[in-house]
């Protein structure tokens, strides 16, 4: 193991996780649904990065600009010394436009659902940042956040980008950020939100061309096949993701496209012809409702970025 990386830590909740469970609550609901939580096994977190690559994926290549265009500015708000703890950290590869700003960061805590994924992308980050003190954290961040403290306990740099914080409803959206604020030490947690804008944009945002989505959507119910024994015919159920503009969100389903039943964990399940699953939702908002929402979780609104067409924006939060 290289030596600035730190073994992969499980936290407690990491342990109590239970796809099975959950998926067996889910599925008694009178509306069916999956927890979208469970998408990102190893396959379904190769499947978002897929998504994040494709033409009608905006939200990855714009927020990825904005951080570009303003690292040098984000550092100077992050200030030196600082932990930089990242919620959810995928591919790590926002962070490193980060880290390559960074004024002297004490240490880099990347924290996954998916532990193998985390250690592969970790390892390669190790590689390229010698210097940088790696603490890579399994766990679910919606779980209470208990991150073991650095000696000289230094401020922290929360950083969750990719608009994670859509995929939760704005209550628990108000109160992850809440429990977010409590875990920065004093610091700032810098957060990228997908903005409300023209429906057909974000319509084939998540009906893309190549299908994709749909895979992804769907892994849900390859996750239980694989991990669990169940036999959910794949091609029995369709991906549907409309625009809620009422709403202002995106929800994603998989609807069974016959009268069927599944078998999992010992138990049956019935599915009506044209019978939905919910599997996600997607809030956007806009930077204005976005800003409200930081102040009611107890966080101050200092500065924010957007492009040109306003797709996507970046926000940096005070917790003090
Ligand atoms: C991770 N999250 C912000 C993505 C989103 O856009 O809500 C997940 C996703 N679902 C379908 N495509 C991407």
């Amino acid at each position: 193991m290289d030596t600035n990386l730190a073994r992969p830590q499980t936290t407690a909740s990491a342990d109590q996780d239970d796809f099975a469970g959950s998926l067996l609550d889910g599925l008694r609901k009178s509306s069916k649904e999956i927890a979208c939580k469970y998408f990102y096994d190893q396959t379904g977190s190769r499947l978002f990065d897929a998504i994040c690559e494709l033409p009608e994926y905006y939200q990855t290549r714009t927020e990825t600009a904005l951080l570009a265009r303003h690292a040098e500015e984000i550092a100077a708000l992050m200030g030196e010394d600082v932990e930089i703890v990242e919620f959810g950290a995928g591919s790590l590869r926002k962070v490193r436009i980060l880290l390559g700003a960074a004024r002297s960061p004490r240490a880099y805590t990347p924290m996954d659902i998916s532990g193998e994924y985390l250690c592969d992308v970790v390892r390669s980050l190790a590689a390229d940042h010698p210097a940088l003190t790696l603490r890579p954290l399994v766990g679910d961040f919606t779980r209470p956040l208990e991150i073991p403290v650095l000696p000289g306990s230094p401020r922290r740099a929360g950083f969750f980008p990719g608009s994670t914080i859509g995929n939760f409803k704005p209550d628990a959206a108000m109160a992850l950020l809440r429990r977010m604020r409590t875990s920065l030490n004093g610091g700032g947690l810098l957060i990228g939100v997908d903005l409300v804008k023209d429906p057909a944009r974000l319509h084939a945002a998540y009906n893309d061309a190549a299908g994709i989505t749909a895979l992804f959507n769907k892994n849900l119910m390859a996750r239980a096949n694989r991990e669990l024994g169940a036999d959910f015919d794949l091609d029995g159920f369709a991906h549907y993701a409309p625009y809620n503009a009422a709403a202002h969100r995106i929800e994603m389903y998989l609807v069974s496209l016959k009268r069927q039943s599944v078998n999992l964990c010992g138990q049956r399940f019935e599915f009506a012809q044209g019978e939905p699953v919910h599997t996600e939702d997607s809030h956007k908002y806009t930077i204005e409702s976005f800003r409200e929402l930081a102040v009611r979780a107890g966080l101050r609104p200092r500065a924010v970025w957007t492009d040109q067409d306003r797709l996507f924006s970046m926000h940096w939060l005070e917790s003090h």
